[in-house]
């Protein structure tokens, strides 16, 4: 599926911080992905693994997700010709769950408002309301950084409990996907979700694309189109062509799962 952004897109994006529904993937690959994700799931213990940091770096078919031609071609859209993959992150809300995200930036501790970049939430199960989807705040990217308090909470999914202090929630937007849809949003843009009320289970997979212009943020970015000097930053390799278990165990080692 190749895809590239309308210019009603291209202007919904720079408006609103956000642009979706975009079809990126079809019902084979979602079923593909989702069911490798969960073998990584049950490989670690606990089918209802909730965060699932840097998979692109460790296994196949998390590299061909973030490699796949026709999302690349629509990143290309926005970001241009040298695109890497600043990290990847699994929030997957099983049925019933109380797990929820916070309103915040991604800026906030990541920098990618510094560089040009964009985060595309990749939906592997249907994403609405009743599931817990992300909701934004249409337009709240133009406010710019924005104060946050970290406050500890075990049902959060950030880590860090970043919050942002003052959100005006009856502007708040529900971004419904369908499995292989995907949005595309700006660092700034404030969002979040709520949690899964449904016996449907709700997985999104993010991925951060920026370009050569970022400067080092101490982790490997993984250069996935152009050929841009990049020798300011630290890169990643592909998945080494390793078996399974060796793989996992890399990826456990990296993530801390
Ligand atoms: O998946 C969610 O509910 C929130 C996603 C998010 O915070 C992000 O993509 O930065």
């Amino acid at each position: 599926m190749i895809t590239t952004l309308s210019s009603r897109q291209f202007d919904q994006y720079q408006g609103d911080g956000i642009v979706f529904p975009i079809k990126v993937f079809s019902a084979g690959e979602v079923s593909f992905f989702r069911s490798a994700l969960e073998s990584t799931a049950a490989d670690c213990g606990d089918a209802s693994l909730k965060r699932f940091d840097g998979l692109h770096l460790f296994f196949d078919w998390a590299y061909r997700l973030v490699t796949n031609e026709g999302l690349l071609n629509t990143v290309e859209g926005l970001l241009g010709e040298n695109i890497l993959v600043d990290g990847t992150l699994v929030f997957s809300k099983p049925p019933r769950d109380s797990s929820y995200v916070s309103w915040h930036q991604d800026s906030v501790y990541s920098g990618w408002n510094l560089t040009p970049s964009t985060s595309a939430w990749i939906a592997l199960t249907p994403s609405h309301r009743a599931n817990g989807c992300m909701r934004v705040i249409p337009g709240s990217h133009k406010q710019g950084s924005l104060d946050h308090a970290n406050v500890h909470d075990d049902f959060n999914l950030l880590e860090r409990g970043e919050r942002v202090n003052t959100v005006d929630e009856a502007r708040a937007v529900d971004v419904v996907l369908e499995p292989g849809e995907m949005s595309l949003h700006q660092s700034t843009l404030v969002h979040g979700s709520n949690p899964n009320a449904s016996d449907e289970a709700r997985i999104g997979f993010i991925v951060r694309y920026v370009t050569s212009r970022s400067r080092n943020p101490g982790r490997p970015l993984l250069r996935v189109r152009g050929q841009a000097d990049c020798s300011h930053l630290s890169l990643a390799q592909p998945p080494a062509d390793t078996d399974h278990q060796s793989a996992f165990c890399a990826w456990r080692t990296y993530s801390g799962s």
